[in-house]
């Protein structure tokens, strides 16, 4: 797709903002720019309206370093406090009423195959817990029982962090909020099993401290999705105010929290390994050359 809509109608660079001309002549948009280059590129999303130190803001700057076409990205989001970091960016975002996420992603994700053929916009939802186990989660599933092609990402707080403390659906058993004062009362909802069952080709949770990771699955998610069919990631990105998590101790909060009961895990149908091994040449998904016979 052509980079032209990204650039400068000739003779109209000198009068931008300094803003636009960084993000025209540093951003990441054509160029493969990868999280251990931070600090030598312009990022898509540099200032948020976020808390300070809120661990989601983190992932979401990880995110989008990872796609790997920035300048092919839309971004689709709803009520939460995601949202107020990803409509800051330099890509695209269109904002479903909340818990609509997924369903606009559906038809956005088609309108783009048709507008653009065999070289369609990558769509990505990232929303909270709230707005995509509670609220949206008929609209979630049924995008992946429908094998719709864009990856779904949960901003994973496990509260309703926007509105002051609401318990969700992927709050923990037991756990008291503000506004949950006897404590939750039912378990975690297994999302990452549900999307098993509804037929994503990808699936993975994983926690921001750990950026490479945060951008390999977010690249293997995309790039499955484009071809082969819906992907979910599940992200823990804690709400150090609801959780009452002292700034400097967040990126401690993770690390704890991912060797609790948050740890990385990957699953990836065979159809998925055989187009990220044939079309990316990702090595550890080709076919392993069988074992020489040993004479007895
Ligand atoms: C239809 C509708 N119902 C309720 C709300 C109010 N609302 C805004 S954000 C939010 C909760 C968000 O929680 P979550 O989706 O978990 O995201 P977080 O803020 O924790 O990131 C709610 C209930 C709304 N904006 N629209
Ligand atoms: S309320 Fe929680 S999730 Fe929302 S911005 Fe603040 S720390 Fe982050």
């Amino acid at each position: 797709m052509s980079l032209d809509y990204v650039k400068f109608t000739p003779g109209f660079g000198k009068f931008m903002p300094k803003e636009y001309r960084d993000m025209v002549e540093h951003g990441p948009f054509g160029k493969k720019t990868t999280v251990s280059q931070v600090g030598t590129f312009k990022e898509i999303m540099e200032e948020h309206p976020m808390c300070a130190g809120c661990a989601m803001t983190l992932f979401i700057r990880l995110a989008f370093i990872a796609f790997p076409n920035p300048e092919d990205t839309i971004t689709v989001g709803t009520a939460g406090c995601g949202r107020l970091a990803i409509s800051q960016a330099a890509v695209p975002f269109v904002y479903g009423n909340y818990g609509d996420q997924n369903g606009v992603a559906s038809g956005l994700s088609r309108g783009l195959r048709l507008r653009f053929g065999d070289r369609p916009k990558d769509v990505v939802v990232m929303a909270g817990d709230g707005g995509m186990a509670d609220i949206g989660f008929a609209q979630t599933l049924h995008s992946w029982f429908r094998k719709e092609k864009f990856t779904t990402i949960m901003l994973d707080n496990e509260v309703y962090g926007n509105t002051g403390g609401q318990e969700s659906g992927m709050t923990n058993k037991g756990q008291v909020l503000k506004m949950a004062p006897l404590g939750k009362k039912f378990e975690k909802m297994d999302m990452l099993g549900m999307a098993k069952v509804a037929g994503c080709a990808y699936v993975a949770t994983v926690v921001p401290n750990n950026p490479r990771r945060v951008e390999s699955v977010i690249k293997k998610a995309i790039l499955i999705a484009r071809e082969v069919g819906p992907t979910y990631i599940q992200a823990y990105t804690s709400c150090n105010i609801e959780y009452a998590i002292p700034t400097d101790q967040v990126l401690q909060d993770c690390k704890d929290v991912e060797s609790d009961r948050y740890a990385f895990t990957e699953y990836i149908s065979d159809e998925a390994k055989e187009h990220l091994a044939g079309l990316y040449g990702y090595k550890e998904y080709l076919p392993k050359p069988a074992a020489a016979l040993t004479k007895g």
